[in-house]
């Protein structure tokens, strides 16, 4: 009886210690109502009084010699399925991610947004107004005469005798002051039109932004300063702003606006041409025929205007040479900016 015992825990052991052994299936085996040493201490009956406690004292250490290995080993598998997982499972913090394709602004509309942001910070209002306007407020409205060459509809897209594609955004501006009673601080971005070739410089469609300021004493020193502002924060704190006499039918006195070139600093390049400076804007006091044809008193109020291209300051800062990069929406000129 005793070499069997010792035959089952010897089994039993090397049993259990194989690798990936199933340790609930041998301790049912070994240990188990129905298992090998249970069937062994069934037959300790039959034994005399003398072998019966050496007997049971080695099938005692035969069970705790199993149960013993059957904990260890149960550790064991423990330990190894958790090395296991964290090899499985492990993450390289530091392998580069996987780039995500955003959609980002067009140049243009970011200039734009530079631009009314800028205004904003001086307490302008954004308007916005119709593409297709009266010739009225394109034109009449802006003390612009009949035989005007901006009215030949060799520059102007007309629909009808009286209706037409906007050549600027100041009808926005003129629709403003019949609607509202001064102080009146707005700009106005927007699409106008102009039947021009397409060329390097010239599309048919372009963006425009004017601004309109019209309050009691306004005069030429509020137009000078607002626009040195904001050449200031459009250009940098370093530049300076010129104005050169000239003549728009809606504006007098009437200037040409030029800022020093913000590539060079003034002192003459390729950008400025060698001249130090830049055009960038026309602008000039309200002609008191504008305020009176749009319902205010040009002997209580005075105003100041101004207007400029976005594409013009766009290619201008970011080196643009073709204007019609801008509109092609090629991919490899967008993702640039
Ligand atoms: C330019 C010049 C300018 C204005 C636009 C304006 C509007 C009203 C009354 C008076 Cl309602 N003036 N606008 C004034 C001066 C110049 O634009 O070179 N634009 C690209």
């Amino acid at each position: 009886m005793k070499d069997t015992l010792l035959k089952i825990k010897a089994e039993a052991l090397s049993a259990i210690t194989q690798d990936g052994a199933d340790l609930e299936a041998l301790r049912i085996r070994y240990l188990g109502k129905k298992g090998e040493l249970t069937a062994v201490l069934r037959g300790m009956g039959k034994l005399s009084a003398e072998e019966r406690p050496v007997i049971g004292q080695i099938a005692n250490e035969v069970r705790e010699a199993i149960e013993n290995e059957l904990v260890q080993r149960a550790q064991v598998q423990k330990a190894a399925e958790l090395d296991r997982r964290l090899a499985a499972e492990k993450i390289d913090v530091t392998v580069p991610g996987t780039e995500i394709a955003v959609g980002h602004i067009h140049p243009l509309d970011r200039v734009q947004r530079d631009m009314e942001e800028i205004f904003i910070g001086m307490g302008f209002d954004i308007v916005e107004g119709p593409e297709v306007e009266y010739d009225y407020y394109n034109f009449q409205a802006l003390n612009i005469p009949p035989d005007h060459p901006a009215r030949d509809t060799q520059d102007t897209f007309y629909i009808t005798d009286n209706i037409l594609l906007r050549s600027q955004t100041s009808p926005v501006q003129a629709r403003t002051m019949e609607k509202r009673k001064p102080p009146i601080r707005i700009i106005s971005p927007g699409r106008v039109y102009r039947s021009d070739a397409m060329d390097a410089t010239h599309s048919p469609l372009f963006h425009q932004m004017e601004g309109l300021v019209v309050d009691k004493n306004v005069t030429m020193g509020d137009l000078k300063g607002t626009l040195e502002m904001f050449a200031k924060k459009m250009f940098g704190e370093d530049t300076k702003v010129r104005f050169r006499p000239h003549h728009f039918p809606f504006t007098e006195p009437s200037a040409e606006v030029d800022v020093s070139c913000f590539a060079c600093g003034g002192k003459g390049c390729r950008l400025c041409k060698g001249e130090g400076w830049i055009e960038i804007l026309g602008a000039g006091m309200v002609h008191p025929n504008v305020l009176r044809i749009c319902g205010i008193d040009p002997e209580e109020y005075s105003g100041f205007a101004f207007g400029m291209g976005i594409e013009r300051v766009t290619m201008l800062k970011y080196h643009i040479d073709d204007i019609r990069h801008l509109y092609e929406n090629d991919i490899r000129f967008l993702a640039q900016f």
